[in-house]
């Protein structure tokens, strides 16, 4: 059957069901740039864009921009920027068609078209969701100015690759032409991540400065008068699938070419440190806070670090969800155990109410209808395991704390490497180290050697004073995970 095509046209036609946008989508003013339109985005910040213009905001439309590929913008272009937004839990979903991206843009395909939008006085603020790989760091946290695409960028500021040489070009043409810069607000899952991504600004615009003569104009600008602020962002979003794509085509009445899945559960805890004006997101359940530390360290190390504990010993166990996995006797009682070695790393006094916390998370993760994929999970862990779990670990070692759990995630992500091509299929899922992971994981050095080796490889622990300790920690349940698997891992920490 052919179906038409979910876009304006087609909008007042959907099934009653379906919540459409009420707004005059063609009186949206574009106030927000957003860097890496992926799934997350489309179901965390652009439904809260699209709750302030339901109230009547119009100044806040958002320009999508990718920074790689060209599949959203393919998908998206065709249905006016239209998508929907499927809400599952375990026994419904709630669809919902989201109008807030009123156009996107293709970095690669036109650099200029991003700078004009960037440029463009009536933007005013700058998110971003890159995903942690794309801030171009060492592993001691600098920016990586050997990175190819940093040193292109810098070569050639007005054809940039990097969100960074996008940024800074941006600023530098605002400031030369007396507009006030935007405000820049990351969304990745990066600790302080507001101040990390402007630090890393005002590193690049400081080379950027060296190398085209100019003093340190643009990076003292950044430092000194372009806000940052770090923001917590929460929401599990699976992976589309063509199964979800068939269903709510036959449940739209409409082709969408790519629909978004998520749960109920949304969060947004953000610092509140706007230079030129933002939405109203206070008004739609945005939390606006003068410190989001706290937020930020208890989501990264409780629900990403439990997320990460859940793939790679999911994986390792034969579980291809996270419900699945979670269901697991064994799994659940080590997330549990995770969590008690995480919990006292966080403040005290910050008002964190972590059994309130945990006790949600459980619910998160035991909902059947998402079916997110421990795979999916599983990509990048050199990127993601220093906040969420390596962080925990090393606060235990420096308080005197006994733990056993952390360490072992770590050491169920470098078998969880090992395991490609072999008991898991090849490229299950991947990692920028995987060249490299790959070569060290194909030699089977001892444990000992093997994760000393992959410490100095990802830069887990620095020159911490404790990284030995660290190191022959995370070691001993390699040995147990090599010898017989999850069972002999679980069993030696009384799991079972
Ligand atoms: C997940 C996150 O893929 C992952 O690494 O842990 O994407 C997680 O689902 C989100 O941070 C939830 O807000």
């Amino acid at each position: 059957m052919t179906r038409s095509r979910l876009s304006n046209a087609t909008l007042r036609s959907l099934p009653a069901a379906a919540v459409v946008p009420g707004y005059d989508r063609g009186g949206m003013v574009p106030g927000i740039v957003h860097l890496g339109v992926g799934a997350f985005h489309r179901a965390h910040q652009a439904a809260y864009v699209d709750d302030c213009l339901s109230a009547g905001e119009t100044g806040w439309g958002i320009t999508g921009v990718s920074l790689r590929s060209r599949e959203t913008r393919d998908a998206l272009a065709p249905q006016d920027g239209l998508y929907t937004l499927a809400i599952r839990s375990s026994g419904q979903e709630e669809l919902r068609v989201i109008g807030s991206i009123g156009s996107m843009l293709v970095a690669p395909e036109d650099p200029h078209a991003v700078l004009a939008a960037l440029v463009d006085p009536r933007t005013r603020i700058v998110t971003l969701t890159i995903t942690e790989k794309a801030y171009l760091r060492t592993a001691g946290g600098g920016l990586d100015a050997t990175h190819p695409d940093i040193v292109h960028d810098l070569a050639n500021p007005g054809m940039p690759k990097t969100a960074h040489g996008f940024l800074a070009e941006a600023l530098a043409r605002r400031l030369a032409a007396g507009t006030p810069p935007f405000t820049v607000l990351c969304c990745d899952n990066l600790p302080a991540n507001g101040a990390t991504l402007h630090r890393l600004m005002i590193e690049f615009a400081g080379l950027r400065d060296a190398r085209l003569g100019l003093g340190a104009g643009l990076a003292r600008h950044i430092a000194r008068e372009v806000a940052f602020p770090s923001s917590m962002v929460d929401r599990i979003v699976p992976a589309t699938t063509d199964a979800d794509r068939a269903r709510i085509a036959a449940e739209l009445g409409a082709e969408d070419a790519w629909p978004v899945m998520t749960e109920p559960f949304r969060q947004w805890v953000v610092e509140d440190n706007f230079t030129a004006g933002r939405p109203g997101w206070e008004k739609f359940g945005v939390t606006m806070v003068g410190d989001v530390g706290p937020f930020e360290d208890m989501k990264l190390r409780l629900l990403n670090g439990a997320h990460s504990a859940i793939a790679y010993l999911g994986l390792l166990s034969g579980h291809a969800t996270v419900d699945r996995a979670f269901a697991d006797p064994a799994i659940r009682q080590f997330v549990d155990a995770l969590w008690a070695e995480a919990i006292p790393t966080l403040p005290e006094d910050a008002g964190l109410d972590t059994s309130a916390y945990t006790a949600e998370l459980a619910e998160r993760f035991s909902n059947t209808a998402l079916a997110h994929r421990t795979a999916q999970i599983a990509n990048d862990g050199s990127q993601k395991l220093p906040q969420r779990i390596v962080a925990s670990a090393i606060e235990c070692l420096e308080a005197g704390t006994e733990f056993v759990h952390l360490t072992l995630v770590v050491a169920a992500w470098i078998a969880a490497c090992a395991a490609r091509g072999k008991t898991l299929p090849e490229n299950h899922f991947t990692d920028p180290l995987d060249a490299a992971l790959t070569a060290l994981l194909s030699q089977q050095l001892p444990a000992n050697e093997t994760v000393t080796a992959v410490f100095d490889l990802a830069g887990f622990a620095g020159d911490h004073a404790e990284r030995q300790t660290l190191i022959e920690l995370v070691a001993v349940h390699l040995v147990h995970l090599r010898r017989d698997g999850t069972t002999l891992a679980f069993a030696a920490l009384g799991i079972g």
